[in-house]
């Protein structure tokens, strides 16, 4: 997603690829480096390009539609983003796939060792954030209930919060671009596919930005 806002606001960068987010100042990704700084959490990253270079996406939103936004962002960030992380690393179907897509450039020898950990230390992580007590059925009913309150609010309008492409797109096209389109089975991933509003705006994001 900060990538996207770095599209947004044309930013020249070069993405770089590790294998673990062990190098980044708060041990997750994304991060970036940025004139011997190293900036870590998405949220973070777009606060300092936004001030560092002037441009600001979100420039023409009222105070009140930043709030709205802050509300979804949170939506999206620190209740949606857990409901797909389960399905990833704690759904035995999808297991596999992750282990070999997330974790699929550390060496194999290696990943044998490190992807049960991995995969305990996300547990633990769904089970602190408390997702991770509930029944698979509700963890999937709380994400698709999200899914319903992106597409509901976004309704008929262009973008989120209106007719031009703002952060809150970006960080909603992060995670939605993710479960609509990496191969992980999932009811989230059908709760997308059914709003055809979502579809459309992914697809039209995907051209504008990453054609
Ligand atoms: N809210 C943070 C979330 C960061 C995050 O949870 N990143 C995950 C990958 S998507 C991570 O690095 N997890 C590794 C770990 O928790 O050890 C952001 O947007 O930057």
């Amino acid at each position: 997603m900060s990538d996207l806002v770095v599209h947004m606001i044309e930013v020249p960068y070069r993405s770089v690829v590790d294998a673990t987010p062990f190098k980044g100042p708060k041990g997750k990704l994304p991060w970036i480096e940025h004139e011997g700084r190293r900036i870590g959490d998405s949220g973070f990253i777009i606060e300092y390009l936004t001030q560092r270079f002037g441009r600001d996406p979100d420039t023409a939103l009222s105070q009140a539609e930043r709030a709205v936004a802050a509300a979804f962002r949170r939506l999206l960030e620190e209740n949606l983003y857990w409901t797909m992380v389960y399905d990833r690393w704690l759904v035995e179907a999808n297991w596999a796939i992750t282990k070999e897509t997330v974790l699929g450039r550390i060496p194999a020898p290696a990943r044998m060792i490190v992807a049960p950990l991995a995969r305990r230390g996300v547990r633990q992580q769904l089970v602190g954030h408390g997702i991770g007590r509930h029944a698979r059925d509700e963890i999937h009913a709380i994400g698709c209930k999200d899914i319903g309150a992106i597409a509901d609010f976004l309704g008929a309008k262009s973008y989120l919060m209106g007719d031009a492409p703002t952060s809150i797109d970006a960080v909603a096209y992060g995670l939605l671009a993710n479960i609509a389109w990496a191969p992980i089975a999932s009811p989230l991933k059908e709760e997308i596919a059914k709003r055809t509003n979502l579809t459309s705006r992914l697809d039209r994001m995907r051209e504008r930005y990453f054609a």
